[in-house]
């Protein structure tokens, strides 16, 4: 089966999402997710202009081979904007390979190891008062495990919401440049315990608690924040500290036994090696989007069973739904997986674009056993969305220091 032309389809239903298209000359074609949030238009020159001129007439089935060339074959590995081209590419062959076999991506990884996909949802509120209620309102949805997030007095157009409940701060701004939001450690270390002693008092224990903190503390600070944290019993932290020096971990782990996650942003096994290898975490956050695809993926949720780290993948809005549809393949197969981010899909107009295998019941995601990932994109009606260029907003504490986001 020959590769016969790759498109990329750049739209905003509701958010942008960077879609790969590769048909093949048996009339089957693949999809797949190469969206990398703000940096889209990289993505899409990086697969039109390099990619898709060195895959013309190759076998579509030459799916580890064709991941190899990409990734060793170009001299520059790894960086974002090349594994989420790397990843569209990926995803797009194993839809495929699937569609061939007509068999769903999971049985060609292995097949089921679980019936159904645990997920957590979010509660963001601009007081404790709203996060309680919207944890109240997803419990009552079903959700068995609640990331609970909440604008902290005195810095309230950060890291909560931004004023209209619309522009939460993980997502995309309207605003033609990134807003900028002023960060307070202090602040925010001696409020967050409050909110998950609202939580626990209220809920009791048996629902699953989770925090990001978006990697905005050193270590020490981390570990004396995960340690206030210990009696509420999360699921796990998310992003204590910056990951590029994996050592950092180590002195929060040493200091706490509160469950540590990262890694929603690396891209290759080699930014997992030393928190793994080490077990300075218990999650690992990667997902197929930004990890390079599928085969990459499924490699190094095998590295983290060894030494007993779980999969959670990340999940935003900022991901489509074909890349939700390839993290759910891997996390029906994964042995060691553990839970996966998920907020609900982007509304109509995200639905009039894509069709999906998923749907939520009761906490959990099941996915269906259509050919291929399971996924639909409608070309038309994509071309109503236009893409709109859109950023994340970026931190700076109160004298102007540029911080983590
Ligand atoms: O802020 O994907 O845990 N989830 C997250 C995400 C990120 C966005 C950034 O594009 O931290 O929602
Ligand atoms: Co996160």
């Amino acid at each position: 089966m020959k590769i016969t032309d790759i498109s990329v389809f750049i739209n905003c239903p509701n958010r942008n999402f960077v879609t790969v298209k590769i048909e093949t000359d048996e009339g089957i074609y693949g999809l797949g997710d190469a969206t990398l949030n703000g940096r889209e238009m990289a993505v899409v020159a990086y697969v039109k202009e390099h990619i898709k001129p060195c895959l013309i007439g190759k076998n579509a089935h030459k799916i580890e081979d064709t991941w190899q060339y990409l990734y060793k074959g170009c001299y520059w590995r790894r960086g974002p904007v090349t594994m989420a081209a790397i990843a569209g590419i990926d995803m797009a062959l194993w839809d495929i390979k699937g569609k061939a076999a007509s068999l769903p991506v999971y049985q060609l990884l292995g097949g089921k190891s679980r019936d159904k996909i645990k997920v957590y949802g979010h509660a963001n509120g601009k007081d404790i008062q709203e996060t309680m209620s919207q944890l109240q309102s997803l419990k009552e949805k079903g959700y068995k495990a609640v990331r609970l997030q909440c604008a902290v007095p005195g810095m309230e157009s950060t890291y909560g919401i931004l004023g209209d409940k619309k522009d939460y701060y993980e997502l995309q701004s309207s605003r033609s440049l990134p807003p900028e939001q002023i960060w307070d450690t202090t602040k925010y270390v001696n409020f967050i315990p409050k909110l998950f002693d609202e939580a626990r008092d209220i809920f009791g224990f048996g629902i699953e608690l989770l925090h990001d903190v978006h990697n905005r503390l050193t270590p020490r600070e981390a570990a004396g924040f995960a340690k206030e944290l210990e009696p509420y019993k999360l699921l796990f932290l998310e992003d204590p500290v910056p990951a590029e020096n994996q050592s950092s971990y180590k002195i929060i782990s040493e200091h706490t036994t509160i469950p540590i996650a990262a890694g929603e942003t690396f891209n290759s096994i080699w930014d997992t090696k030393e928190l793994i290898e080490n077990q300075w975490i218990e999650y690992l956050r990667m997902a197929a989007t930004h990890a390079g695809g599928i085969t990459p993926m499924k490699k190094v949720a095998d590295f983290a069973a060894v030494h007993q780290v779980r999969m959670a993948p990340h999940g935003p809005p900022d991901i489509s739904p074909i890349g939700h549809a390839a993290n759910a393949h891997l996390n029906i197969w994964a042995p060691n997986f553990g839970i996966q981010e998920f907020v609900g899909f982007g509304g109509d107009d995200m639905n009039a674009v894509f069709s999906h295998p998923l749907a939520f019941e009761d906490g959990y995601l099941t996915l269906s056993d259509k050919p291929g990932l399971g996924v639909d994109f409608d070309e038309q009606k994509a071309k109503e969305y236009p893409y709109k260029r859109a950023y994340l907003p970026v931190s700076r504490l109160g004298d102007g220091t540029l911080w983590d986001w």
